[in-house]
């Protein structure tokens, strides 16, 4: 593919360029918890930070939600370096995975990752000498996301599709720089990084990142003009488990959800109480934002729209036949189009398995469409991927994790329903002599992420297994309830 013809990394970043040289700029243009920078100290910033990672073959960072982060991201922008963000709460395994598996030969900012050997570039760094002209890489982002099995895999983000999911959500969204966009999501994921910090980049709005995603921190920045807000489920519904909180978001002009179904409950009382209607949207690390409902079109509780500009969307049969658009045939959800990655760095294999012969992506979620082309998601085809609070986990490799304790016989995790986090994280065990709970907990927290960490260990003689002896996890769920 020639790159060459499409927007280079550089060039995501036109609305903080325009702001910059604007009389528009404020010294809060970008805010991310307690320090405030204007758009153009952030360009020099990163640009200065820039001089000094140019040649480097991936930058990784760990990226807490912090103002360095958001500097590190647009100086490895500026400089054409791919950019590996890592969890700031990951564990010794994770990251070590990540870092290899990347390729990364340097780590911006601080750190206390005492047995990463990579050379490490303060956020300050500045070049001496004269700036060298790279070509930019084609990838600008290796974003990690789990699988049902094995270690999590690295999306390759090229710009194009940056700047084709971030332009068709300004149009289904009427997003333009008069907005202020708020929201206090990790910035390690597509839904916190790629939306709430290049998309605000992009359109060149002002940005609040309220460090967490509290009601408290959301009022704040509603008093202070903020007229986008973004959250996963979680965040909404312990707004709306606020009253008093969610009815100060009334000034607000758009509010989104996406990472996770939102409950048609918490959408109504989110309405309810805030007089806005929710925007719910849904995407993947592999493809970025695909389908959204539109701020000038239905916002119908339950339902996440129809594809954005530039996406195609198709369920599939079993049979490999097309589903009627009859909102009630489910189906496997495809996707093709300009927002989808170049698919899993070195691992042509299970990019190949991710797509069909005809190149649309497979999602792994079922779903529905209706006769106006609304989609619906109605679940996943595998009970092996869990959605807690908004983050993709892995039962394998949380399994994997917790074998890893002495005296674990067997292990099967799971996601219960969950009224706060969507699904909870849940072990059921079979052990050998005494295992604490905490021990269990623990040690994935502090080997994959704390973020993947069971929330709930269940302790019982035996798994239930079919004939073939695969275990049987949708009976386990019922067992445990
Ligand atoms: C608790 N903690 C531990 C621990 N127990 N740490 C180590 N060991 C243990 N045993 C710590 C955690 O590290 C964390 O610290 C704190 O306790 C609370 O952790 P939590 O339980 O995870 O936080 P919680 O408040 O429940 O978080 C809810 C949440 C969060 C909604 C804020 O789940 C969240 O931010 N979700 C967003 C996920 C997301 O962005 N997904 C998008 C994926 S992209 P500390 O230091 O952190 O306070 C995608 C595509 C798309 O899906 O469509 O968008
Ligand atoms: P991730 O790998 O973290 O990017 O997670 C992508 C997954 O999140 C999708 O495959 C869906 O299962 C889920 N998801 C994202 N948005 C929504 C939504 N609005 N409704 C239901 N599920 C969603």
């Amino acid at each position: 593919m020639n790159h060459r013809a499409e927007p280079g990394p550089a060039e995501l970043l036109q609305g903080l360029i325009d702001l910059a040289g604007s009389s528009g700029d404020r010294p809060d243009a970008v805010t991310v918890g307690e320090q405030s920078i204007s758009a153009a100290e952030l360009l020099d910033r990163a640009d200065r930070l820039a001089g000094a990672i140019t040649g480097a073959r991936v930058m990784a960072i760990r990226a807490a939600a912090e103002l360095d982060t958001v500097i590190a991201v647009v100086a490895g922008l500026r400089a054409g370096v791919p950019i590996v963000p890592i969890a700031h709460d990951s564990g010794v395994v994770e990251r070590e995975h990540i870092l290899r598996d990347s390729g990364a030969d340097i780590i911006c900012g601080t750190d206390d990752w005492a047995e990463v050997m990579l050379p490490r570039v303060p956020v300050n760094a500045a070049s001496s000498g004269a700036p060298q002209r790279v070509e930019p890489a084609a990838t600008a982002l290796i974003m990690y996301t789990s699988g049902t099995t094995g270690a999590p895999k690295g999306v390759q983000i090229p710009p194009r599709a940056i700047a084709a999911c971030l332009d068709g959500l300004a149009d289904a969204w009427q997003w333009t720089p008069e907005d202020h966009l708020v929201h206090g999501l990790p910035l390690f994921h597509v839904h916190g990084l790629v939306l709430g910090v290049l998309g605000a980049l992009r359109r060149g709005c002002v940005l609040t990142h309220t460090g967490r995603p509290t009601p408290e921190s959301y009022v704040d920045a509603a008093s202070r003009g903020g007229s986008l807000f973004f959250g996963v489920p979680t965040v909404w519904s312990r707004i709306t488990g606020d009253p008093a909180s969610a009815r100060q978001l009334r000034s607000a002009r758009a509010l989104v959800s996406g990472s996770a179904p939102l409950p048609i409950a918490v959408f109504e009382q989110l309405r309810d109480l805030t007089g806005v209607v929710p925007l719910e949207r849904y995407g993947m690390t592999e493809t970025l934002i695909t389908i959204s409902t539109r701020f000038d079109g239905e916002r119908r509780p339950g339902w996440v729209g129809i594809p954005i500009r530039g996406v195609e969307a198709q369920i599939r049969n079993d049979d490999g036949s097309i589903i009627a658009h009859d909102g009630s045939t489910i189906g496997t959800l495809e996707i093709r189009g300009s927002t989808v990655g170049d698919g899993y760095l070195g691992r042509p294999d299970a990019t190949a398995e991710s797509m069909t012969s005809d190149g649309w992506f497979i999602t792994g979620d079922s779903a529905v469409v209706d006769a106006s082309g609304m989609y619906r998601i109605v679940g996943r085809t595998s009970v092996d991927i869990i959605k807690c609070g908004g983050y993709k986990v892995g039962a394998g490799e949380v399994e994997a994790a917790i074998m890893e304790v002495a005296g674990i016989v067997e292990v099967a995790v799971i996601g219960m329903p969950d009224d706060d986090l969507g699904e909870s994280i849940t072990a059921v065990v079979v052990v050998d002599g005494a295992v604490d709970e905490r021990t269990i907990i623990n040690h994935v927290a502090s080997t994959l992420s704390a973020h993947k960490r069971p929330r709930r260990v269940v302790f019982i003689a035996e798994l239930p297994r079919n004939a073939l002896g695969k275990v049987q996890k949708n009976t386990l769920a019922k067992l445990i309830g």
